[in-house]
């Protein structure tokens, strides 16, 4: 990247702090080590894999990487449209570098992505980009009448070859599919909340007590 562009970040978001990196971690593996070895999960298991799998260990399924944290804006040092406006906004020049509470819904599972939702605040809304979940219409043309804020997730893993930006449109579907009335099929009452199914291999566990996380609001220029 020429050093002109250098000015903007690869993207803006909420980054969790360490500690809590570790407990979101943790509470992630729980749920996939669970996951893998539900009835209901092995029952579902060809819509989750194409490949005539008798079983999959979720665990080395999904890739982790990076420190956690949940995008606002991606800008791609300048080169993604509306990056400079989104940088030039007052509220993101005034909050840079400033402490959150992020609140952690639910989690979810797809056949490419595991991620967490965030449930943002009116506070944080105010970071939240307007285009953020019109620009996902091309791939969940539903996206377009869900509220701002919907796409806001933390990225947990994805299997091998998925972009991580694949997990907010996976989390667009589920919530698309939400709003058209379709609950999903209730699996189960897990410890941490309750399991519904969606199809196509698509799970949503919500969480019966989000967790709360710190976090804070900054760029990264990678
Ligand atoms: P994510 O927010 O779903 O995890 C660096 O690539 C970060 O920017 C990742 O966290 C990634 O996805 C996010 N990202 C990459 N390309 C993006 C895009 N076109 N729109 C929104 N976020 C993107």
């Amino acid at each position: 990247v020429p050093l002109e562009e250098m000015s903007l970040p690869l993207f803006f978001g909420w980054f969790l702090l360490p500690g809590i990196q570790d407990k979101v971690r943790c509470t992630s593996m729980d749920f996939l080590k669970t996951l893998d070895t539900l009835e209901a999960f092995k029952k579902h298991l060809p819509d989750f894999t194409v490949e005539a799998e008798k079983e999959v260990d979720l665990e080395q399924y999904f890739q982790a990487n990076g420190a956690l944290h949940c995008t606002t804006k991606f800008c791609d040092y300048g080169k993604a449209e509306g990056a400079k406006e989104y940088a030039d906004k007052p509220a993101v020049k005034e909050l840079y570098g400033s402490a959150f509470e992020l609140s952690l819904s639910a989690l979810f599972v797809t056949p490419r992505t595991v991620g967490a939702r965030v449930s943002l605040s009116e506070d944080q809304l105010t970071l939240w980009p307007a285009d953020a979940e019109k620009e996902a219409v091309p791939l969940v043309p539903a996206a377009a009448t869900l509220p701002a804020g919907s796409r806001a997730h933390i990225t947990l893993g994805c299997a091998e070859g998925v972009e991580p930006q694949q997990t907010g449109f996976d989390l667009l579907e589920i919530l698309a599919l939400q709003q058209e009335g379709q609950e999903g099929e209730l699996v189960e009452e897990m410890e941490l909340g309750s399991l519904a199914y969606y199809g196509k291999g698509r799970w949503l566990l919500s969480l019966r007590e989000p967790v709360s996380a710190q976090a804070c609001f900054s760029s990264l220029y990678g």
